[in-house]
């Protein structure tokens, strides 16, 4: 199989936002190495095409997303400049069926890159935690993928924003942070940190140790997604979706 042409295939099917079909289905053979090779190569092409890489993102963190594709680890995406959204509005157009989740991101003011990685090396090189929230996109029909076809759709990532305010990493206890989420006035769903990993501190020292495997390192700057902390809601033009972060302040996103 030509993996190049599988990341063509789908960078074609991010950049038009159009549905395409699971790639397992062809290709049954296809496994989670070839699949983090096709989501290299994908976000070269972007890259290429003017785009940078911003940060990474952690998926399936939580158990109950664990158990909907049936794995036992989580997986990691790559997030790029295009994919930050710099006000609170997000428009579905160019989207195929995006859905919102709420989660804490971390961004590192050292660079680490490490097997050995441990929490405190984690806190040493953390700039601030900042609320967040994630717009998931897959690109497969009916949102429904095997384990392969995530990893090489890049962790179904689509848009991100990051809230105004940052927050020094010892401010708060992370997995016991409480978040409300509403879709037009109601609530929707509920959860803490914990739901990522127990604590969202393992979610990074798990990252950097998945990219330590490919010799990859989380540069000063970057961005980390660490999971979601709610199951993550489907969206469509004209909802509100609010986020209180317990003690953190809230979000307010306008669908269009
Ligand atoms: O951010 C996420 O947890 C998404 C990972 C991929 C699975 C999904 O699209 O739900
Ligand atoms: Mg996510």
């Amino acid at each position: 199989m030509d993996l190049e042409e599988l990341a063509k295939r789908i960078a074609e099917h991010q950049r038009r936002g159009v549905a395409m079909k699971k790639l397992t289905l062809e290709y049954p053979d296809l496994t989670v190495e070839h699949a983090y090779r096709i989501q290299a190569l994908t976000v070269e092409g972007h890259l290429a095409a003017g785009d940078r890489l911003v940060g990474w993102k952690m998926g399936l963190t939580s158990r109950a997303k664990q158990v909907s594709v049936g794995v036992e680890e989580p997986i990691y995406g790559r997030l790029l400049g295009s994919m930050e959204l710099r006000e609170p509005r997000l428009s579905v157009s160019g989207l195929v069926h995006p859905r919102v989740e709420p989660e804490l991101a971390f961004v590192m003011k050292e660079r680490l890159g490490s097997k050995a990685v441990t929490p405190r090396d984690v806190w040493n090189a953390t700039e601030c935690v900042i609320p967040a929230v994630e717009f998931i996109d897959s690109r497969y029909e009916n949102f429904s993928f095997t384990l392969v076809d995530v990893v090489a759709d890049n962790a179904s990532s689509s848009k991100f924003y990051l809230g105004d305010q940052g927050f020094s990493p010892y401010d708060a206890r992370w997995d016991e942070v409480g978040v409300v989420m509403r879709k037009n006035g109601a609530v929707v769903q509920t959860g803490a940190g914990a739901a990522v990993l127990g604590h969202p501190v393992r979610s990074v020292v798990m990252l950097t140790q998945m990219l330590s495997r490919e010799d990859l390192v989380l540069e000063p700057g970057m961005v980390v997604l660490t999971g979601g902390i709610t199951e993550a809601i489907p969206v469509t033009a004209g909802d509100v979706v609010q986020i209180a972060f317990d003690g953190l302040g809230a979000l307010e996103l306008r669908i269009s």
